[in-house]
């Protein structure tokens, strides 16, 4: 029998997986990738017999890979918050699918290992920019300040780790990034102790630090919109970067436009925080866009459209 983890390359996935690696040690089959890439139980390849656990990603997006699985005779347990459908029933399959605003995997996972790693699911709703919720957390866990802090600062470099268009863009692959953490019980100890740590936090203040050099293309009262340059460094950045924007300047809609592996524009919308409408509208004028009314995207924005977007971004969110 081969226990297959397949997980999101983000905080949230990996203090999932090891939060169940701790309590479940043993040898593991791991399938994870860069962030954004969610389709991953298409690359199980696993037997009758077999278990899978599924961290932090959507099972909507997942579907066809889960029931090939489940009808295989794979066993099938599925933590996640994202957008799920309609969740199978089916003998093999174990749901912990919880789609509530301030729940994160990790948090799922928290409770159904009855809290035996707590810090470490603290971190990842760091991580996963549940503020409110890791803060909440931490006063109920009794950390001090400095101690909330110090976690709130390992979810964020976690997560940014996992940011950037294929694996090469990243400091760690997931999976060796996990390995690092793996014979850390506490996550005070990894910070305190671990090379990684030390790599991650200066990699995050070393992008970070260029990505507030950049000059936007546009910036009004209305919103700003940025133009990544077409480097790693800006490929790992760019989300949090917008993260920070957002949280810097909550009145402003916000763009920030990376060139892709396939020669197009990779375009991130935020709406304003104090008016979180309108990004799904703007983006779905384009061929590849998508997303919530808070948060929508371009996938594949061609580079001769730029102007037209930025055309269109300005008046969408000038009314
Ligand atoms: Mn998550």
């Amino acid at each position: 029998m081969t226990h297959y983890y397949v997980f999101n390359g983000d905080a949230d996935g990996l203090c999932a997986l090891h939060q169940l690696k701790l309590a479940e040690p043993g040898t593991a089959n791991l399938i994870t990738g860069v962030k954004r890439d969610i389709k991953l139980l298409d690359r199980v390849q696993a037997n009758a017999g077999d278990h899978v656990t599924v961290l932090d990603i959507s099972l909507d997006s997942n579907r066809k890979g889960l029931m090939r699985l489940l009808e295989t005779g794979v066993a099938v347990r599925y933590f996640d918050h994202h957008h799920a459908g309609e969740i199978p029933q089916h003998n093999n399959f174990s749901a912990y699918i919880d789609l509530s605003a301030d729940i994160c995997t990790s948090v799922l996972v928290d409770h159904y290992l009855e809290k035996r790693f707590h810090n470490w699911a603290i971190t990842a709703a760091f991580g996963d920019n549940l503020i409110k919720r890791a803060q909440q957390l931490a006063n109920l866990a009794g950390l001090s300040k400095t101690e909330t802090e110090q976690l709130a600062c390992l979810g964020e470099y976690l997560n940014y780790n996992g940011y950037g268009d294929t694996l090469a863009d990243l400091h760690f692959h997931p999976a060796q990034l996990y390995e690092e953490m793996q014979s850390f019980v506490s996550p005070f100890d990894f910070i305190a102790k671990s090379a990684a740590f030390v790599k991650l936090e200066q990699g995050y203040k070393d992008d970070m630090s260029r990505a507030d050099d950049l000059q936007p293309l546009v910036r009004d009262d209305y919103c700003a919109a940025y133009l990544m340059p077409d480097a790693a460094w800006a490929r790992r950045v760019s989300g949090i970067f917008a993260n920070k924007l957002a949280n810097e300047s909550p009145e402003r809609a916000h763009a920030v436009i990376t060139l892709n592996q396939r020669g197009n524009y990779t375009v991130s919308v935020r709406a304003a925080l104090t008016n979180p409408q309108g990004a799904d509208v703007l983006c779905l004028q384009f061929d590849t866009g998508g997303g919530r009314k808070a948060a929508a995207g371009i996938n594949d924005l061609p580079t001769n459209a730029l102007d037209s977007f930025v055309t269109s971004f300005k008046q969408h969110f000038r009314n």
